[in-house]
């Protein structure tokens, strides 16, 4: 797996551990020790290697050494704001990264399935709803270099009938997700605020619409797809779309706030091109993975909110937060 240590990546690797895989993840080297969110997993079965999606090499020599049975592709410079700030290393990562573990994989002649985690970003400015046959509109350097990763995945599939599938993933958050993305930054904020450790939050746009629901109902999505009898692409979505604005009324309004008195509009946090509305149609999946998800919009910032406050606890009486 790549992305081990990332949102999606934590969550995936306990439901594989759960179902007793051997999970091999992909971690990359830095300054600092950056694992907090697999710090908790306490497993054999578990192992980490050094790598990185943009260095080939070290990609072939971890697919040899492992030759793996399912290959989850979830690395990813994957903030769209900063793709924009950093487009050729969104680029190499996103794009190129993909071509060049999938190159690892046909070079080698490992016999594996691959999932690619694609994105609703890919859709863009295509009116909504989408699904797995609307076009592709990408507003991003991000955006566009998933939708080279997803259609490269679409060519080995049928170039060399390797097993690719794609999740065309809508947001998906929970406590995991990182401190820069919209839902994380408002709970963390709102709970931050409520304690007294902040007084503002600096925002971009509140009209921007989004299919949100919990990463830990999606990963179980990714895994089903390299379940199936053939390989194909699946829109995961919740089908109910929310605004910026709606995350605030309900993360502030779980602590008896108003987000009026404390939000400020920054522009630095508007982006040159904007994706207005994601609202996706995952009637495939339902019907062909029998997937659906479990929690509500509602609940989801609520959970996020209320684990925000454990951290905050947490920090006011000097343990570590968890993340
Ligand atoms: P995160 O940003 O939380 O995690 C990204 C992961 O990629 C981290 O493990 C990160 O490592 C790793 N990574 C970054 N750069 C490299 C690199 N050069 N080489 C190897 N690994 C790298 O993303 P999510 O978990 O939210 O998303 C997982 C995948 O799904 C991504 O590809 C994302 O683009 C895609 N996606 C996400 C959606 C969402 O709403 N969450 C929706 C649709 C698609 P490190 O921890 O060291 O930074
Ligand atoms: P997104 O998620 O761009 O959809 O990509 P993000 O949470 O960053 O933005 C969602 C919407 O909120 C608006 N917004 C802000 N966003 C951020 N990050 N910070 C702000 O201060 C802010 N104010 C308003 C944005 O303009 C946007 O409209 C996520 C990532 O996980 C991608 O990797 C993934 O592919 C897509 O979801 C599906």
């Amino acid at each position: 797996m790549t992305g081990i240590t990332g949102q999606d990546g934590s969550y995936l690797a306990e439901l594989l551990l759960g179902k007793g895989y051997e999970v091999h993840g992909l971690v990359r080297r830095s300054s600092t020790i950056n694992r907090g969110r697999i710090d908790h997993i306490d497993s054999p079965d578990l192992h980490l290697h050094y790598g990185d999606l943009t260095d080939g090499v070290s990609l072939v020599n971890l697919i040899r050494e492992i030759e793996p049975h399912e290959v989850y592709n979830l690395g990813a410079q994957s903030h769209v704001r900063v793709s924009f700030d950093m487009p050729e290393y969104t680029a190499s990562t996103v794009a190129i990264g993909t071509l060049r573990l999938l190159e690892a994989i046909r070079e080698l002649g490992v016999k594996c399935r691959f999932y690619q985690a694609s994105s609703s970003e890919m859709f863009g400015a295509a009116a909504p709803p989408q699904h797995e046959r609307t076009p592709f509109m990408p507003r991003s350097p991000y955006a566009c270099a998933k939708v080279f990763a997803h259609q490269l995945c679409q060519n080995y599939r049928d170039a060399y009938g390797m097993f690719i599938s794609c999740g065309i993933l809508f947001n998906h958050e929970s406590p995991r997700r990182g401190i820069p993305f919209v839902t994380r930054k408002i709970t963390r904020a709102a709970a931050r605020i409520k304690h007294g450790l902040d007084r503002r939050l600096f925002l971009g746009n509140l009209e921007a619409r989004r299919d949100w629901g919990f990463a830990g109902d999606y990963v179980e999505a990714m895994w089903s797809m390299l379940q199936q009898d053939a390989p194909d692409d699946y829109v995961i979505a919740t089908g109910e779309s929310h605004s910026v604005r709606e995350v605030l009324d309900v993360a502030f309004g779980a602590l008896d706030l108003r987000w009026e008195s404390h939000v400020e509009l920054d522009p630095r946090y508007l982006r040159p091109t904007e994706v207005d509305h994601l609202h996706g149609d995952a009637t495939k999946a339902r019907k062909k993975l029998g997937w659906k998800p479990r929690v509500t919009f509602s609940q989801l910032i609520t959970m996020m909110v209320r684990a925000d406050e454990e951290d905050v606890r947490a920090t006011l009486t000097g343990r570590a937060p968890k993340m």
